[in-house]
């Protein structure tokens, strides 16, 4: 190999060590793939009735962190685009989202500065829409795999009996659901 391209490849190397090393992540460090879900398959939803949003978030075990499936109608196409998040605490009786609190934040990132989507890995790990896309209404249907979200209820980014939260374009929480377990229908004999 000539000394120039030995150059060029050090020179190369330097600066995406560079570009990346600016890019904000966890305090714990980028968010590791999940492949220890209990059940393959195993399936939550979340699902929204209120007039702001109505239809599912469906999130089912994969063998390295969950797909999810969004598929809701109603949002209003002058408000968007909209961000969607799991939630850490509990939807309150009275449906008010505020409280339920900040996001899934499981490597301690922060949600500022946003997210940058083409490294997922280093995003809160809850910030589904700031790795994924946000979406439009009125009507969304969504498919994505996040590997960085969990079904196993040891593993960092559990969702389970989590919340997921719709944004409008001011950040206003237009729409909480929390996330319940689809239980296996038995067989019929
Ligand atoms: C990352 O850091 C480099 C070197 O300090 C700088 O030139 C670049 O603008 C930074 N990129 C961002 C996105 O902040
Ligand atoms: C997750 O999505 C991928 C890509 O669409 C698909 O191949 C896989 O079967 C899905 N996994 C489950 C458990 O549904
Ligand atoms: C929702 O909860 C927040 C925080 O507890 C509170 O500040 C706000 O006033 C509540 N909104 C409504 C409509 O009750
Ligand atoms: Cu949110």
């Amino acid at each position: 190999m000539q000394l120039t391209s030995l150059f060029t490849l050090l020179g190369a190397a330097t600066l995406a060590a560079s570009q990346s090393s600016n890019v904000t992540t966890g305090a714990l460090g980028d968010a590791r793939p999940v492949r220890n879900n209990p059940v393959i398959g195993e399936t939550w939803v979340a699902t929204f009735d209120s007039s702001a949003v109505k239809g599912t978030v469906k999130a089912v075990a994969h063998t390295v962190g969950i797909n999810y499936t969004i598929d809701v109608t109603g949002l209003a196409a002058d408000k968007g685009p909209y961000k969607y998040h799991v939630h850490l605490r509990a939807v309150p009786e009275s449906g008010n989202c505020t409280e339920t609190g900040g996001h899934l934040d499981s490597y301690v990132r922060g949600d500022s500065p946003p997210c940058v989507s083409a490294q997922p890995q280093t995003c809160e790990v809850g910030d589904l829409s700031g790795k994924y896309g946000t979406v439009a209404g009125p009507d969304v249907k969504k498919e994505f795999n996040d590997p960085y979200t969990a079904l196993n209820i040891i593993q960092l980014g559990y969702i389970g009996t989590r919340r997921i939260v719709f944004h409008d374009a001011s950040s206003a929480r237009i729409a909480c659901a929390t996330l319940k377990k689809v239980e296996a229908v038995a067989s019929q004999g």
